[in-house]
């Protein structure tokens, strides 16, 4: 990967993105027993289309398809065998799993009342369309990883389904295949990858990915899981473990937190451990629902505060990938990613400026 502030001008950065991840609707989930519309919409990826399509700062292509097999190097066999299963469901219809067995030995992929052995809440529903929108939104982190490898300083991953709460064997959380996780897997050819969490909610699936490997640096800044989902992981004791102990960072912060507070714990706690770990490539979990508007965060982070946090990422100095997570203010969630990305251009551009040119 080349270094950033090679002196070279920057070119647009590519973002990926295919229609077919809009074929998925969620539709509805189940709260403590009652059924609401789901947030999770394929209007998301429109409001961000609708943003970043008219700024040439920004190209937006398809990715190439995923490499047969790349899921099942990632996940368990038998969780994408599932969403396998479920693409022959009838047209239309969703299933919610309502069996979650404690011991997940037993689940039968083939068998969609078995549903809930592989995953771990009751807003992540399964239809015909799953695996194919899943797989293209995987398709996109790939895609920006293997930019980064042709030399680009930055990526952006159009990923919708998001994938942070996804583990290895478990969908949930909105989530089913781990984006960030592929995109880090493909950039550890060149080095020590960190990847740092902006969702507001914790990334769970990430964290349990990496936990016992020191090569992967996971840092998440999140609502307190005392209070916000995925409420039994994100604790500030969960570190690592093994060989891994250490290289995961949980900072949890308090309902009502502000950009200024957000940007204190960021800068000194989040960057600082990046800076210390020098990867060689870094992985942004890029979620916007902790937007002073979002109807699931409760942070009250503005539009300028995103473009400010995508600067501090840019002047890191760090071939960049960013994965789509959350977002659920549709009306503004194209213009909050388009400020981020916009930021971290303008970070890895200063510092282009003010190192000298190679
Ligand atoms: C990727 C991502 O951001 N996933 C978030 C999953 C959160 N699921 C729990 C949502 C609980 C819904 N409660 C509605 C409260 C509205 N104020
Ligand atoms: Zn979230």
């Amino acid at each position: 990967m080349a270094a950033i502030g090679s002196g070279r001008p920057l070119a647009s950065m590519p973002v990926f993105f295919s229609e077919a991840q809009l074929e998925f609707e969620p539709g509805y989930e189940w709260a403590l027993g009652e059924k609401i519309a789901h947030p999770e919409h394929a209007a998301r990826a429109e409001s961000i289309l609708g943003t970043l399509g008219r700024d040439p700062a920004f190209e937006v292509r398809p990715p190439e398809s995923l490499p047969g097999g790349l899921l099942r190097r990632q996940h368990a066999d038998a969780l994408i065998t599932l969403y396998e299963t479920a693409a022959s469901m009838p047209e239309g219809e969703t299933l919610y799993p309502s069996v979650f067995p404690r011991d997940t030995r037993s689940g039968d992929p083939r068998n969609l009342h078995h549903a809930g052995a592989f995953c771990f809440d009751a807003g992540t529903p399964l239809s015909a369309r799953t695996l194919d929108a899943v797989t293209w939104s995987a398709a996109t982190a790939h895609a920006a990883a293997r930019a980064l490898m042709a030399g680009a300083p930055a990526a952006y991953a159009l990923s919708r389904p998001p994938g942070h709460h996804a583990t290895r064997d478990l969908f949930g959380g909105y989530c089913y295949v781990n984006n960030c996780g592929l995109a880090a897997r493909a950039l550890r050819r060149r080095g020590r990858v960190a990847i740092i969490d902006i969702d507001f909610h914790h990334g769970n699936g990430t964290q349990a990915l990496f936990y016992r490997d020191p090569q992967v640096l996971t840092v998440s800044l999140h609502g307190d899981p005392r209070e916000f989902f995925p409420y039994h992981a994100g604790y500030a004791d969960e570190r690592g473990a093994g060989r891994g102990l250490g290289y995961n960072l949980n900072l949890p912060l308090a309902a009502g937190c502000d950009g200024q507070a957000w940007l204190r714990t960021f800068d000194a706690e989040a960057l600082t451990a990046v800076r210390a770990y020098a990867p060689a490539a870094l992985v942004v979990a890029a979620g916007f629902d902790g937007y002073t508007k979002d109807p699931l965060g409760e942070f009250t982070l503005e539009t300028a505060d995103f473009e400010v946090i995508g600067e501090r990422i840019g002047r890191m100095g760090l071939p960049t990938v960013m994965v789509q997570e959350g977002g659920y203010h549709v009306a503004h969630l194209g213009r909050n990613v388009g400020a981020f990305l916009r930021g971290v251009r303008a970070g890895q551009a200063a510092l282009a400026r003010s190192l000298p040119a190679a």
